[in-house]
């Protein structure tokens, strides 16, 4: 299937009505339906498709750096390149291979500008399965073809669809250290489950490896649940930084909350023929009794 400007993109259904939407452009999953075919993801109202930039929303993957070389992308140009769908994946073998679902794998391999921008030789598996549940998993696999040791920060950059961001609860958090984006990076210490009353972009460091996003007024909780990816970060730009933002309509922050399983603190370090898995998984419980109620194990 081809999106509006002509970019493939893969549908991935289940039975009970889901689907998943997967663009070749940057391999961003760019739209995650329930079986009442309600989008659960953010996307702008004003995205622009238009390669090598690609639309603001839906899960981009951010990858290998976060400054980009002499180039106006953001957190890695991995989002930004055409990925290629490959038609022989590996057996799948266990649950976390996304047995009994349906899935896509996405490959990317740097080119010569890459190279030149980070010069190191990659081997990108991204699988994107959706569960009977609805479920969807996003499963990463890096590995190093080069003949050196390389690093790389790492983030699944899910912007979740929500009713309206002063609704929003963020539990599984509380206790974790975070770094804080709007006071240059400084070190505090979450005390409470997370609300939102004005911009907000941290990190939180070495985090639970499940965490539940309650949207009182959708009566809805997203259960996200992380391998391999230590830090979770949370970002809403608020009214005066959406105003800012070209692809975002003013306002639209309200419904827009990123909740990005990441590695971002301690970049990943891969020796040659070394290979790293990062993955991450989104569910949807159509209530929002609080986390230790829904039986989510949230530590605390
Ligand atoms: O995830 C947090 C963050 O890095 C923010 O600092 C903010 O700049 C945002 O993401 C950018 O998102 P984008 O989708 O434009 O890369």
């Amino acid at each position: 299937v081809k999106d509006l400007n002509g970019i493939e993109q893969v549908v991935l259904r289940n039975p009970q009505g889901a689907s998943v939407t997967v663009s070749m452009l940057g391999a961003r999953v760019t739209s995650w339906r329930n079986s009442h075919g309600e989008e659960l993801l953010f996307t702008s109202s004003k995205g622009t498709v238009k390669a090598p930039k690609a639309m603001r929303g839906g899960i981009p993957i951010c990858f290998p750096q976060f400054d980009n070389c002499a180039s106006p992308e953001q957190q890695g140009f991995a989002r930004n390149k055409m990925w290629r769908i490959d038609e022989n994946p590996p057996p799948l073998k266990q649950r976390n291979d996304c047995l009994g679902k349906s899935f896509v794998d996405l490959l990317l391999k740097p080119s010569g500008d890459d190279l030149k921008c980070w010069p190191h030789s990659f081997e990108f598996r991204l699988r994107v399965c959706l569960a009977a549940n609805g479920a969807i998993t996003l499963i990463s696999r890096v590995r190093n073809v080069n003949g050196k040791p390389f690093s790389f920060i790492f983030a699944y950059h899910a912007y979740l669809s929500v009713s309206d961001i002063s609704e929003v609860r963020i539990e599984g958090l509380e206790t974790s250290d975070y770094l804080d984006n709007l006071c240059k990076k400084e070190r505090f210490t979450e005390q409470d489950a997370i609300t939102f009353e004005s911009e907000v972009d941290r990190v939180y460091l070495s985090s639970p490896n499940v965490i539940a996003v309650l949207d009182h007024e959708k009566k809805r909780t997203f259960v996200i649940r992380k391998e391999g990816l230590p830090d979770v970060v949370v970002w809403n730009p608020w009214d005066k930084k959406c105003k800012g933002m070209a692809d975002v309509g003013d306002g639209e922050y309200k419904q827009m909350l990123c909740v990005d399983g990441a590695a971002m603190e301690k970049p990943i370090t891969l020796k040659p023929g070394e290979e790293w898995t990062g993955q991450m998984e989104i569910s949807v419980v159509e209530s929002t009794l609080c986390a230790e109620h829904l039986d989510l194990e949230v530590p605390r």
